[in-house]
């Protein structure tokens, strides 16, 4: 039985519950030992000692993208360090570990629905499809935290031209592996597994929507969502599904995992937008990892080139 979770730590928690988790890592590491544990102190330097060291195949050929961020990136090890990958666990620190002997290969992943080309393709070749570009992102979780990634992937487009979507088609949903021999968060039942995320189809089929493979020129570590995710930088993180088995084209609008949980929290478009808060928090600010002071959310995070696939949509109806 699906038993409603509380839903995810309300922004005016998280700078002290950040303080305490880094404290906690902290107090683990010796490495530091004698640092500076001032609150100012970066959250990225205290989360050092945590680090799961991994060994990641580079991956050839990767093309710099008009699309990417000139902000300053977020270091590799916050972003492959404080994940949020429920299949995992809720604890953001704990993915990486827990993660480190999923297994990525074989994988395939299942397009079918309202489509021409139904097919089972293997992940190996999905990720030869188009010529691999570094993506520099924004990344805003609806929680209140942001980062920069260097992600490694090209538009989704290039796989949802090939398999010919028909007419009727005009939603995809995206599907997350299940097992439960390998995702331990997946016996808890804070959401009903797979995770599911939607997406019209003219959003995913917007150049900025990013099929994903890699990250930091390398292919994705298993907690970012190995081997294959999405990346939607203008919508809140969780739209971004991991570990993405299944592909499905369909003309209703899908139901997706943290709306099914909590709809009055979180709806099926989830764009960035700082005059929209959640009804526990405000949206207006958000803080960057290894940053002290907030700063102010932008409107579609910042990419302001996909206003247009909402003229005329009520955007706090359509939250
Ligand atoms: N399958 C799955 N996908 C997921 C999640 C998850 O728990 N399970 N978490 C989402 C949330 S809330 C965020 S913020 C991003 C985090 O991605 P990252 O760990 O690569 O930064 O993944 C999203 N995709
Ligand atoms: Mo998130």
């Amino acid at each position: 039985m699906l038993i409603k979770r509380q839903s995810e730590v309300p922004s005016s928690e998280i700078t002290s519950k950040d303080l305490y988790l880094n404290r906690r890592k902290f107090l683990a590491g010796a490495a530091l030992a004698g640092a500076a544990v001032a609150t100012g102190v970066a959250f990225n330097k205290i989360a050092a000692p945590s680090l799961v060291a991994t060994a990641n195949a580079k991956i050839d050929g990767i093309q710099k993208s008009s699309f990417s961020a000139t902000e300053k990136e977020t270091p590799y090890k916050d972003v492959t360090n404080y994940n949020n990958f429920y299949e995992f666990s809720t604890d953001k620190y704990e993915p990486a570990g827990l993660a480190k002997d999923f297994k990525t290969r074989p994988w395939t992943v299942t397009i079918d629905g309202d489509v021409k080309k139904k097919q089972v393709l293997d992940v190996d070749a999905i990720m030869k499809m188009a010529a691999p570009e570094e993506r520099i992102y924004r990344h805003r979780c609806v929680e209140g935290w942001s980062i920069v990634v260097p992600w490694v992937g090209f538009s989704l487009s290039e796989l949802i031209k090939r398999a010919e979507p028909l007419g009727k088609a005009k939603y995809v949903e995206f599907t997350t592996l299940y097992d439960l021999k390998q995702f331990p968060g997946q016996r808890v039942p804070v959401l009903r597994w797979p995770y599911v995320e939607g997406l019209r189809l003219d959003e995913a089929m917007h150049p900025l929507a990013l099929l994903c493979f890699g990250l930091y020129g390398e292919v994705l570590p298993n907690q970012n969502g190995a081997p294959l995710r999405i990346v939607i930088p203008w919508k809140y993180g969780f739209k971004s599904a991991k570990s993405i088995v299944r592909i499905r084209f369909t003309g209703s609008e899908p139901l997706n995992s943290w709306q099914e949980n909590s709809p009055r929290e979180y709806g099926f478009y989830s764009n960035v937008n700082p005059n929209v808060d959640h009804p526990r928090w405000s949206q207006a600010k958000e803080r960057r990892l290894g940053e002290f002071l907030k700063r102010p959310t932008l409107m579609f995070n910042g990419y302001d080139q996909v206003a247009s696939l909402y003229s005329g949509m009520d955007l706090k109806k359509n939250f």
